[in-house]
């Protein structure tokens, strides 16, 4: 089977967000979909799009997966819904987890489904700060930019991104 290198966005803003995050990534390997290679940091980060809701806990993943592009898109859209609420989702809305295909390999490719790389990754601080973390060289296969270059030409003042830091409690370190 061939590898590929996929990489994919991670967020929640319902419930326990950071183990969400971390549950999906044990389920994505756990089912066999792909392996993990590559994990940022974990961010907060102030929802964008559709404003009123809570902010997010953000990360990005790089993994080897031997399934093509919709076929991956199809597991973890399974994974979603297996961890998620099976509710229906306002777009842009509120969301137990959300795992959204990045970039994979230097394939281009726009379907109804599916389309590759990311549209709005780019204009996304909570996207490109934490791919940043594992991939800031990578080519974007369209803008033919660097990720590094890409983040440096987003205002990312004007989108709140906060490293989450695990703090330890006061009496007992
Ligand atoms: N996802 C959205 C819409 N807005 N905002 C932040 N900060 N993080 C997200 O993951 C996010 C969002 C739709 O998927
Ligand atoms: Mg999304
Ligand atoms: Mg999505």
């Amino acid at each position: 089977m061939d590898k590929h290198l996929a990489y994919l966005s991670i967020g929640s803003n319902l419930g326990n967000k950071v183990l969400n995050c971390t549950r999906a990534l044990s389920e994505i390997e756990a089912r066999g979909i792909a392996r993990i290679l590559s994990r940022s940091s974990l961010y907060r980060t102030e929802p964008m799009d559709y404003l009123d809701q809570d902010w997010f806990v953000n990360g990005a993943v790089g993994m080897e997966t031997s399934l093509e592009p919709l076929d991956l898109l199809e597991k973890l859209k399974q994974v979603q819904a297996d961890l998620g609420t099976r509710e229906k989702t306002v777009r842009f809305g509120p969301r137990v987890i959300d795992l959204d295909i990045l970039l994979y390999d230097d394939r281009i490719m726009k379907s109804q489904e599916l389309t590759i790389p990311h549209e709005r990754m780019h204009q996304r601080a909570f996207v490109m700060v934490p791919l940043c973390d594992i991939a800031m060289d990578r080519m974007h296969p369209v803008l033919k930019r660097t990720m590094h270059e890409l983040l440096m030409d987003l205002n990312v003042n004007h989108q709140g991104v906060v490293p989450i830091t695990i703090t330890k409690g006061e009496k007992n370190d």
